[in-house]
């Protein structure tokens, strides 16, 4: 068993800044662009992924199409390799710790967040943020009573978790100020950039699904921990392409409407026919005075449709 010291970071900077390897590597065809990272099983194209875990936790790690030059390196926690396989110990403090895989002269960095355990809740609070109470039981096929919560910070709203997002995206909204806390599933953000993706096969040219919202508290949630928000699984997204806040006028009626909402609802269909691992609830909602129209879309396991 070999332990690979924390000091590898620095070790990494210096072998790719060192003229010899880099001359060495560009000489050669390049596979960095079909590299995958693995992380427990599953596999990411990514140069930028979100995990969310405890203290003490494991993470099985690999690299895929690599090019000679690869290996991980922890800023924290422990990185140990045995028998030809590399798994990283996450440390026992709360907060994000990235691990970062290098691949030829790239980098793919996984920003590990360590989160606050639930038993550290107290009358439904941590940290005077109030999250609320959740059933022992949840009631969606994918989703298990929260192990812990995210640490959501000033400092680390901006961490990409995939691609397209990062952790702000999907923040809390009810109370203010810093820290808040929350859950958010990597099923979700696989199934939002597989979303995306498949919106702009479409032709439309934004970059992204825009989230309206993300995680909800129970406490902040009329029906308690009755919604896939709760459980980190759920995002309201609309199409915005011409910025201005709002769902586009996808049918070119003239209007952004529940007419909009229904198509993209229905490429919510597609994919789900495609990649039936990814299947839950979608809703598409008409505009209010306060809002435009959107869809509900999330990983709870098992096909709900609705119309609001
Ligand atoms: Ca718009
Ligand atoms: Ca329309």
């Amino acid at each position: 068993m070999k332990r690979v010291p924390f000091c590898g970071f620095l070790f990494l900077c210096l072998s790719l800044a060192s003229g010899s390897n880099i001359a060495g590597m560009a000489a050669r065809p390049r596979l960095v662009k079909d590299c995958r990272v693995e992380i427990n099983g599953r596999e990411y194209a990514w140069d930028d992924i979100g995990r969310f875990v405890l203290a003490g936790d494991t993470l099985w790690l690999a690299i895929h199409g690599e090019e000679e030059h690869s290996g991980w390196v922890a800023s924290a926690g422990e990185l140990t390799e045995v028998g030809g396989r590399t798994f990283w110990v996450a440390p026992p403090e709360p907060g994000l710790y990235p691990l970062i895989a290098s691949v030829g002269s790239t980098v793919k960095t996984v920003n590990v967040f360590v989160m606050v355990p639930a038993t550290e809740l107290r009358d439904g609070c941590i940290n005077g943020f109030r999250i609320g109470k959740y059933e022992r039981t949840p009631p969606f096929p994918n989703f298990d009573k929260p192990r812990g919560f995210i640490e959501l910070t000033e400092e680390n709203a901006g961490t990409k978790v995939s691609p397209r997002y990062k952790l702000g995206d999907f923040a809390p909204k009810l109370q203010s100020g810093f820290p808040k806390y929350m859950i958010l599933r990597e099923e979700l953000l696989v199934k939002l950039e597989l979303l995306s993706d498949l919106v702009r096969s479409k032709g439309y040219t934004c970059e992204r699904l825009s989230v309206l919202s993300g995680y909800r508290t129970p406490a902040g949630h009329r029906s308690g921990a009755s919604s896939a928000h709760c459980y980190g699984g759920a995002a309201d997204v609309y199409i915005d392409c011409n910025n201005d806040g709002h769902l586009d006028d996808l049918n070119r009626d003239g209007e952004s409407s529940s007419k909009d909402s229904r198509i993209l609802a229905g490429y919510v269909d597609e994919l789900e026919a495609l990649h039936p691992e990814l299947v839950g609830g979608c809703g598409w909602y008409r505009r209010t005075s306060s809002r435009g129209p959107f869809i509900h879309t999330d990983v709870r396991g098992e096909r709900t449709r609705w119309h609001r």
